[in-house]
């Protein structure tokens, strides 16, 4: 059995945080673990407001002890981390695992919830994590936060903060433009090795119902580098799997939806 774990918040509405990486790596096949940082809440009696609940110091540890000391892994990610020594005990475990196969979402902006855009916090994630990084998977705000290039908004502007990341350590970088590009007629992302830039491109799905879709697609790179299979290769399957399961997004309520990481299957077992 490959394992693989994830360091990352619990989103109690189960569509994006380690409830999306453990369906991810299910799908992929392989034993997923996790390391909770924080806890998300929202508030659906105020507009789906998000409330950050983080776990002590010592809970993490001794998670992060069970998870890298008492049985190993293959590959790991790692998504909101919500606090300094979240990131400094993230920094220090993955160091010390050797893994080559360590995916960083920079997780920075949860919808609706401030606390998140902290600059000190993600200073120290730039500091502590990227330079530890296989891939880094940023969206566009998070290119930018990273990059200093404000309001990226064209592919010319996603290469140079590509370019701008890789200098600050990550291996690979892989800039999401997704739908968000402005004029976006498909869904075009950018890979960057330190040498060549390859775009990934795949049809644009319609939808409102996104939630989860960043934690869903790196968890889908770091289960796929954890079965062997090179950057390139794993970011290629992440964005099919990642396609796929935002075809069949759904609303979970009148403010968000998540998409479905089972839906590449196109059943369960139920039909
Ligand atoms: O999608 C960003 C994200 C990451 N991690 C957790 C979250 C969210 C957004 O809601 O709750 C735990």
């Amino acid at each position: 059995m490959i394992k693989i774990a994830t360091i990352a918040g619990s989103d109690a509405s189960g569509g994006a945080g380690l409830e999306a990486d453990l369906k991810t790596f299910g799908e992929y096949g392989l034993y997923g673990m996790a390391a909770v940082t924080v806890v998300a809440t929202m508030d659906p009696k105020r507009n789906w407001a998000h409330s950050v609940f983080p776990l002590e110091e010592n809970a993490l540890k001794a998670q992060l002890e069970t998870v890298f000391n008492g049985a190993g892994v293959s590959a790991v990610k790692s998504g909101m981390l919500g606090t300094f020594y979240a990131v400094e005990l993230a920094a220090r475990y993955i160091s010390d695992s050797k893994t080559k196969n360590y995916v960083l979402d920079p997780v920075m902006v949860c919808k609706g919830n401030d606390e998140a855009l902290n600059p000190e916090l993600n200073a120290s994630v730039e500091r502590n994590l990227l330079p530890l990084a296989a891939v880094t998977t940023p969206n566009l705000f998070e290119a930018g936060q990273l990059s200093g290039i404000k309001n990226i908004s064209n592919i010319e502007q996603m290469k140079e903060a590509a370019r701008i990341i890789h200098d600050k350590g990550a291996a690979f970088v892989f800039v999401k433009g997704g739908s968000k590009l402005p004029g976006a007629v498909t869904a075009v992302d950018i890979l960057y090795d330190g040498k060549t830039f390859t775009p990934f491109e795949a049809p644009l799905i319609k939808t409102d119902w996104t939630h989860g879709a960043g934690c869903t697609s790196s968890a889908a790179i770091a289960a796929g580098l954890a079965r062997g299979l090179p950057v390139h290769d794993a970011v290629a399957l992440a964005k099919k799997f990642i396609t796929q399961s935002l075809s069949a997004s759904f609303a979970l309520n009148r403010w968000v939806g998540p998409g479905n990481p089972c839906a590449w299957r196109q059943g369960t077992l139920f039909g």
